[in-house]
């Protein structure tokens, strides 16, 4: 395939324009930074669906969940294993599941060599038991955070979030979904059973060196970090699902380190978008196509008919970037993600309901606040990361509006820990539907302005912070991240805690 990677060209003495220029590397970077799998792909391997994962109640009524992260073995390709890891087994983690109301308490071990976390990514919880860099777990040790769930039903996700270190740790494999259901909320008619016509669909690229391991590698000239070469869903390379339903639900996550997914049909069937990060829309939207940038989710709904294969591809994502820094950014980059096999009988599906949920209605009448955030190279705001620097305290019980600009050349995208925030514009218009529902992670191609309205309504605590970040894990990294409070009115923001190591 001829992939040139960062280590490749320094090792030709290659990195660096001229150099490039003089070898003829220039061209052949050029050609080699485009990938992609359009009908290359057997679908020979059955989709995994990772399995629920157990839970019992305790004597307090809370449900307990234990996890341990551990390193184990994969079996990706033919030829032989890959060393990964994952939460209770070699690779990502078993789907956990609990609904509005419910007093949760999660048993999290570390038998990993190095420190790590488990962040509840979209959960509405207390930030002490976040699980971002401040609630770091030592090697064999244990933390054991309880919430009480309290948010629409939504697909949110887990994955680790220590500092300096999630894209490793993520690429690695320790990742999970976590839904949340909301009893009585969700209208009648949407597929909802579990592994049969309700589908989690986690996409992943990875690349392999020789031996089958994987490679961590950047490629040459990419802003944005790894970029691999081949998908995985579910942990499963080219994938095929038995469709035995007329409508199949999917639940597609971007658990990706960086790259940018357009999803669509090969065929280009329209489908039914019904649910975005913080869960379901005003209404279903028929689409042919959904974009999702690293960490956001988007629930669609897919017709078949007995008999016919569908192949979910993702088309050259719409990244803005330049000509150039898109090629090395993913922007040209097309892949066939799963064909969907439907059987020779398929089950009747009803009705799908025309209304789903409550559009988001912040109330803006007197923000407290309006807050302005500028990405650009690593930086918000002209800073890195500082685990010891809270930028600043939020008032609980008030609404924020935050404007969020991307004044650099690359994409970057915006996630908020704690609360799921409503879109009020997209440079000063009015957000497209898919944008139209809850959301804790945003896409911000170069240059586009986004304004979010937040409503802060619980877990005050001044002296441990929430998270607001680029998903891009390695800009993260990179310290592409800053650190808020939510505090009683008029309360100052204590100093942070450091990680928290005797845990
Ligand atoms: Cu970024």
């Amino acid at each position: 395939m001829g992939r040139l990677t960062r280590r490749a060209l320094l090792a030709c003495g290659l990195i660096g324009l001229p150099a490039l220029a003089a070898g003829g590397g220039f061209a052949a970077a050029f050609a080699g930074a485009r990938t992609g799998t359009l009908g290359r792909v057997a679908f020979t391997r059955p989709l995994a669906v990772p399995p629920l994962a157990e839970s019992r109640l305790d004597g307090a009524g809370r449900r307990v969940f234990d996890l341990v992260a551990e390193a184990g073995e994969t079996d990706f390709l033919p030829g032989g294993p890959t060393v990964t890891w994952g939460v209770n087994g070699g690779y990502l983690g078993p789907t956990l599941r609990a609904a509005r109301g419910e007093r949760v308490l999660i048993n999290v071990r570390n038998d990993l060599g190095e420190p790590t976390s488990l962040h509840w990514h979209g959960m509405h919880l207390p930030a002490a038991m976040d699980g971002g860099p401040h609630q770091e777990i030592p090697p064999g040790r244990s933390w054991a955070p309880a919430w009480t769930v309290d948010q629409r039903a939504a697909t949110l996700w887990y994955h680790p979030h220590p500092h300096g270190r999630t894209a490793r740790h993520v690429y690695r494999g320790l990742a999970g979904l976590f839904i949340v259901d909301d009893p009585g909320s969700e209208p009648e008619g949407l597929p909802h059973r579990y592994g049969v016509d309700d589908i989690p669909v986690i996409v992943q690229d990875k690349n392999f060196d020789r031996n089958n391991q994987l490679d961590e590698d950047s490629p040459a000239l990419s802003d944005v970090g790894v970029l691999g070469e081949t998908i995985v869903v579910n942990g499963t390379v080219a994938p095929y699902l038995r469709v035995t339903t007329e409508r199949v639900r999917l639940r597609l996550l971007n658990a990706s380190n960086a790259r940018v997914y357009r999803f669509g049909f090969a065929d280009d069937r329209p489908f039914r978008l019904i649910a975005t990060d913080g869960g379901l829309l005003p209404a279903p939207h028929e689409t042919t196509r959904i974009q999702l940038s690293p960490g956001e989710r988007a629930e669609i709904v897919v017709e078949a008919v007995p008999g016919e294969r569908a192949v979910l591809r993702s088309y050259p994502p719409r990244i803005g970037t330049n000509f150039w820094d898109e090629r090395f950014s993913g922007g040209d980059d097309a892949f066939d993600v799963l064909e969907l096999r439907g059987g020779s009988d398929l089950e009747p599906a009803g009705v799908l309901p025309a209304v789903l949920a409550p559009a988001p209605a912040v109330d803006l009448a007197e923000p407290a606040a309006e807050r302005a955030f500028q990405l650009t190279g690593r930086e918000i705001n002209g800073k890195l990361m500082d685990m010891g620097r809270i930028d600043f305290a939020s008032a609980v019980d008030t609404t924020e509006v935050w404007e969020v600009v991307n004044i650099d050349g690359t994409y970057h995208n915006f996630h908020v820990h704690d609360v799921q925030f409503q879109v009020l514009s997209v440079d000063g218009q009015k957000p497209p539907p898919e944008l139209s529902g809850w959301k804790d992670t945003v896409f911000l191609p170069p240059y586009r302005k986004v304004r979010i309205a937040l409503h802060f309504t619980d877990h005050t605590d001044p002296d441990t912070p929430y998270m607001y970040h680029c998903h891009v894990l390695y800009h993260e990294d990179q310290g592409m991240m800053g650190q808020f409070t939510v505090v009683e009115p008029g309360q100052e923001p204590g100093p942070a805690e450091m990680p928290a190591h005797g845990a």
